[in-house]
């Protein structure tokens, strides 16, 4: 589940957590393109607090960092041909990351397009991999892994209009032997499950959660998550 903490007082991200936690989620991911807020640390620690799950920094930038989550995605945007998304914003996180004693998680970060322009699309200056190009996808994981990366990150955007198509999400599992985080659009537990089917070993979801009251639906996506099986 995603949490992007700019939308939510403390006191909310706090009930959020605990709500991910007891409905199954199975880690928070906090994090977004932009955070406007001056108090990232302490709303991961409003997180971190209330979770009994793994909270992990998905982060927009080297502003996001914080000593109190669990581990960061140590995203390189390798569908783009932006330097500062490729090792420039990862040069300057680095030391800060050791300092604080982080866990960092090597991750290959693909944008797919996904119907119109996203906040990652436009915050990152970069051009997403066409939806219909399975060639690209797979070739841009494969160099991912080859490179040393734990895992692909297949991203439509938060709130894209199209989620990454299942036939592309089947298509780089298959060519690659490290694990497929999915995400951006994911609507409802069924489309969860498929692309749990098609191939994904994660699946973020974070606008729908968020309109969520309770959490039943954080459970509805849990059980369907982990009841479904690659095919
Ligand atoms: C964005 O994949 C996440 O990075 C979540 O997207 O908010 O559309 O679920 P949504």
């Amino acid at each position: 589940m995603l949490i992007d903490p700019d939308k939510w007082a403390l006191a909310q991200l706090a009930d959020m957590a605990a709500a991910a936690s007891e409905g199954g989620a199975d880690a928070i991911l906090i994090g977004g393109s932009l955070i406007m807020a001056p108090n990232f640390d302490e709303m991961v620690h409003a997180i971190r607090s209330a979770a009994s799950i793994p909270c992990i920094i998905f982060p927009g930038s080297v502003m996001q960092i914080s000593k109190h989550a669990d581990a960061i995605l140590f995203l390189s945007l390798v569908s783009g041909r932006n330097p500062s998304y490729l090792i420039g914003e990862q040069i300057k996180a680095a030391p800060l990351i050791q300092h604080i004693g982080l866990e960092a998680i090597p991750t290959g970060y693909m944008l797919i397009e996904s119907g119109r322009v996203t906040s990652a699309e436009f915050m990152s200056n970069t051009r997403p991999i066409p939806r219909d190009k399975n060639d690209i996808a797979k070739a841009t994981a494969l160099a991912a892994q080859y490179l040393g990366m734990k895992l692909v990150y297949l991203e439509a955007g938060s709130g894209a209009q199209h989620a990454v198509p299942l036939e592309m999400i089947s298509a780089v599992s298959s060519y690659v032997s490290i694990p497929l985080i999915v995400g951006g659009g994911i609507r409802t537990p069924e489309a969860a499950a498929q692309c749990v089917t098609a191939g994904a070993s994660f699946v973020v979801t974070g606008n729908v959660l968020e309109k969520d009251e309770g959490q039943k639906l954080i459970r509805d996506f849990a059980e369907a998550i982990h009841g479904a099986r690659r095919a």
